[in-house]
């Protein structure tokens, strides 16, 4: 009663854009406290207003100076802005979050600007679930834009591009010479691409570079991904960015977050199981199917005399197929072909012959191109047992349907074309 009466005091002190209110429910939701859940959930039907804005690149691209940059032109404008700054928590970068705060100091002691950096602490999922409710929250307390800065690692990307209306990715310049350095993500997500550092020499190269590869590209539904040369220095690029991104967000709308149509489960189990059906690999592997729905598949092994290696105890290659398989199925289990792009496996302990091993994928984000994914193997019937191994993985959400008449057959291990 105490409690519910507490959260319904802080929901409407959020509403009323109390600063204070609003740094202790951040806290609380940073730190999953009693009651957080609770007024996340008051305050989620508010949420859908503000325009979210992602800002991703790569280590010391240039994307707090930007976004401090961005603070003064907002407020120039008389908008309220916010900031998450999300820091992947390596020893490395603990100095950068620092150095964002001190950067973004003197805006953030203007009324109109609220700048919080969040520490990610463990694993990808969790700190999506928790960027996700505090964004929601400024959005709540009325702050528009809403940005989020993230460095470009990986899984943080896609889960800024399942969070943000507009992602805008920050490219160092000197990056456009060599592409591969652009991870197969950072690119895709991209609704607008922003060259940092625009006063250095190799700026306006960077700019012909990338806009080279975007012509190899298909327009995204209408939207001409545009490059901007900017300079965060000397102020330039920054009013046109701004209008870029609102451009965008008028364009493509806001509010992406809130709306994800997923399909009946009834039609992902059955797709999931017809597609395991298929899989001769692991049918050859004695891999069974024990469970699917959207967007998590569970797959079990008994450990068998084919399965073990030199040592006598299950080999590598058969811990990463059971979890490959279910990877496979949840990643799959939507509809649409999904291409493994990255995977990454721990092994945690041995098995032994005649142990039965299960495998349980869940989906940690997904967009409309990419989703990530985590598996873990561990033994008894239904994983109840202690961690074998752990997995991430990875995909990339093609155009196609399984289900489509002239669909071709599912083929995870063909990369996508460039
Ligand atoms: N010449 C020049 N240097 C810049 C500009 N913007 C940022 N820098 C420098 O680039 C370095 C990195 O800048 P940050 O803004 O911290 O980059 P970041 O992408 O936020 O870095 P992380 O958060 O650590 O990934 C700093 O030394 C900045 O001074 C710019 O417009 N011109
Ligand atoms: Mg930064």
């Amino acid at each position: 009663m105490e409690k519910s009466s507490l959260t319904l005091l802080s929901a409407d002190a959020v509403r009323r854009g109390d600063r204070a209110a609003i740094a202790r429910a951040i806290t609380a939701l940073e730190n999953e406290m009693p009651g957080a859940a609770a007024l996340a959930d008051a305050l989620a039907t508010e949420a859908g207003r503000a325009h979210v804005i992602g800002i991703t690149g790569p280590p010391g691209a240039g994307k707090s100076t930007l976004i401090a940059a961005l603070l003064a032109e907002c407020t120039k404008r008389g908008r309220r802005i916010a900031v998450v700054a999300v820091d992947p928590s390596s020893p490395l970068s603990g100095g950068a979050v620092l150095g964002d705060r001190i950067r973004m100091s003197e805006q953030a002691a203007a009324e109109n600007v609220f700048v919080r950096s969040l520490a990610s602490r463990g694993h990808a999922g969790g700190l999506a679930r928790t960027t996700r409710r505090i964004v929601d929250l400024l959005d709540a307390a009325g702050y528009d834009p809403v940005i989020v800065e993230t460095v470009g690692a990986g899984q943080s990307e896609v889960a800024i591009a399942a969070l943000a209306d507009t992602c805008a990715v920050v490219c160092p310049p000197g990056l456009g010479d060599d592409v591969q350095a652009i991870k197969a993500g950072i690119l895709e997500i991209a609704d607008l691409l922003v060259v940092s550092k625009g006063d250095s020499a190799l700026a306006t190269a960077t700019v012909r570079d990338l806009e080279g590869m975007l012509a190899l590209r298909a327009r995204r539904g209408g939207w001409k991904v545009p490059v901007l040369l900017t300079s965060a220095a000397r102020g330039e690029g920054v009013a046109a960015l701004l209008d870029a991104a609102d451009a965008h967000a008028q364009a493509c709308g806001r509010g992406r977050r809130l709306a994800r149509p997923e399909p009946a489960p009834a039609d992902e189990r059955a797709r999931t199981a017809a597609l395991a059906a298929r899989d001769a690999f692991a049918r050859n592997c004695r891999i069974e199917l024990v469970d699917a729905g959207a967007g998590h598949a569970e797959v079990a092994m008994t450990v068998g005399a084919e399965h073990l290696n030199f040592n006598g105890t299950c080999h590598g290659g058969a811990l990463f197929a059971l979890a490959d398989t279910a990877f496979g199925l949840a990643s799959n289990s939507h509809g649409r072909v999904a291409a493994g792009i990255e995977v990454h496996i721990s092994y945690h302990a041995a098995a032994r012959e005649g142990e039965r091993l299960a495998a349980r994928a869940s989906e940690v984000s997904r967009t409309r191109r990419l989703a990530t994914y985590r598996i873990e193997v561990r033994r008894g019937a239904r994983g109840e047992g202690d961690l074998v191994a752990s997995f991430t993985g990875t995909v990339y959400v093609t155009g196609r349907h399984h289900d489509s008449p002239d669909g071709e057959a599912p083929t995870r291990s063909s990369r996508r074309s460039p």
